[in-house]
């Protein structure tokens, strides 16, 4: 178990890594941080460094030979990202000259950071929180401006202050609850319970808004896998390329045109979605197209939310329904109508799912659907803006709202009380990385960049 330490410089060891983009740009960065860096400057740059200041120098290899002119920066512990004494050094960034920096400061005992080190030592030495430290691969990794934007406020602490105060809460009220513990010939009464569960109430509902931003961080973390499923020719590959944007998938009037899955990434709001484009379904003999039928059974089986959509030139649309067995409930369904254009709807049961009644070809319609599908896998616009949330906090969040909920049942029983308190905080002191095992740390290390 790690809980967070003091600056641990003198038991570094030193580790280097290319901090910048692999391949070639205008300028490269090799960060390094331990102890023992003075041989480094020293042997590399050749002058004394001002901390915190840039200072224009030459790198040099073995023997004195020239590397590259750049500048270099030293950041003395406990000023520095990892919290103990960083060396930058930006030179060219093309991957020859970087590689020979990189391997000058290997040969002088730094050894080659693993992934997310640097980020996993400003941790470990209290820079920053375990849901800071997630944010910033997070950041790194956000592909749309308002998952930068939610990354960017979880760095900052905005999600772990949340946290923090709901925590101090719990803290407040436990206090409460385990001074009777001291004493218990003093009965409990009346406004002892009155103030419990005013506090309780007050605690469940800023959790419930606290996750309710998750939920929308993690939605624009992960996304959400969209399919589309129907009858031949309806118009599913047309409405891929629609909402994408770009001719990706083959249209004809010829029934059977789309034999396997066709998959796109798109967004809509800055939700990454990701759209499957399927085989029309219907009987057929052909091996290779029932094989196709199979591909998009299983992907709409599979996927977040399934676009069922039905052509209103073509019979009964209550008949398309029936595609729709076997999709599990937890799949969300939207009916489409399409080819609004082409034929008058008739009103029919959608069995309680949202219809969108749409024309691929004019545009009409999908505005609406493009909200639909937004309110189908739950995006809110939430006014204080989304935290970049993960699985593993919303598990945490949940785990602690369902505590609490236990707590309301118990709140004239002191001990059971207390005892459901405190398992909501240490739910939610794992999110901060408080107190947490030691292989969580691996894994949520070892997906990010090497250099970060
Ligand atoms: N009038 C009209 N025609 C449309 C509309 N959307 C698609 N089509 C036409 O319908 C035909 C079938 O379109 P596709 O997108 O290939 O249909 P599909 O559902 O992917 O068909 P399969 O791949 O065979 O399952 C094409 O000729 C399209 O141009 C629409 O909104 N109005
Ligand atoms: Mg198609």
């Amino acid at each position: 178990m790690s809980k967070l330490r003091l600056p641990q410089q003198a038991s570094a060891d030193t580790i280097a890594a290319i901090a910048s983009a692999q391949g070639r740009g205008g300028v490269g960065i090799i960060r390094i941080s331990g102890c023992g860096l003075e041989k480094i400057i020293e042997t590399v740059v050749g002058r004394t460094l001002v901390p915190r200041h840039a200072t224009l120098c030459e790198f040099s290899g073995a023997q004195g030979s020239l590397i590259d002119t750049g500048i270099a920066i030293f950041f003395p512990s406990p000023h520095s990202y990892t919290g103990e004494d960083v060396l930058e050094l930006q030179g060219h960034g093309g991957s020859a000259v970087m590689q020979l920096v990189l391997n000058r400061c290997l040969d002088l005992g730094a050894r080659l950071a693993r992934p997310g080190e640097f980020t996993e030592r400003a941790f470990l030495n209290g820079k920053m929180d375990l849901a800071q430290a997630e944010s910033v691969a997070d950041l790194i990794e956000a592909n749309t401006a308002q998952a930068a934007a939610s990354a960017a406020r979880s760095l900052r602490g905005e999600f772990s202050d949340a946290i923090q105060a709901l925590i101090d809460r719990l803290i407040y009220l436990r206090m409460l609850v385990e001074a009777m513990l001291d004493f218990p010939e003093e009965q409990i009464d009346r406004t002892d319970i009155e103030l419990r569960n005013r506090l309780l109430t007050e605690l469940e509902n800023s959790l419930q808004a606290t996750l309710d931003r998750a939920k929308q961080g993690s939605l624009l973390r992960e996304g959400a896998h969209i399919a589309i499923v129907g009858q031949p020719n309806v118009g599913k590959s047309s409405l891929l390329n629609k909402l994408s944007g770009e001719d990706i998938a083959l249209v004809s009037d010829i029934p059977g045109t789309t034999r396997d899955v066709i998959r796109q990434a798109i967004q809509i709001n800055g939700i990454p979605l990701h759209i499957m484009d399927t085989a029309g379904v219907r009987e057929t003999s052909d091996a290779v197209e029932n094989m196709g039928i199979e591909r998009a059974k299983a992907t709409a089986h599979a996927a977040d939310l399934v676009l069922l959509m039905v052509d209103v030139t073509q019979g009964d649309p209550a008949k398309n329904l029936a595609l729709l067995v076997g999709v599990p409930r937890s799949a969300r369904t939207i009916v489409v109508l399409n080819k609004i254009d082409a034929g008058q709807v008739t009103p029919f049961d959608t069995q309680g799912i949202p219809l969108v009644c749409m024309s691929v070809k004019t545009g009409q319609g999908l505005d609406q659907l493009r909200g639909e599908i937004l309110k189908a896998i739950g995006w809110q616009e939430t006014e204080s803006g989304a935290f970049m949330a993960r699985e593993r906090h919303l598990r945490a969040l949940y785990q602690a709202q369902s505590h609490l909920f236990a707590a309301a049942g118990v709140v004239a029983q002191d001990e059971l009380f207390a005892e459901e308190l405190r398992q909501t905080q240490d739910a939610l002191s794992e999110i901060l990385g408080e107190f947490t095992p030691d292989d969580l740390l691996g894994e949520v290390f070892s997906r990010f960049c090497i250099g970060k």
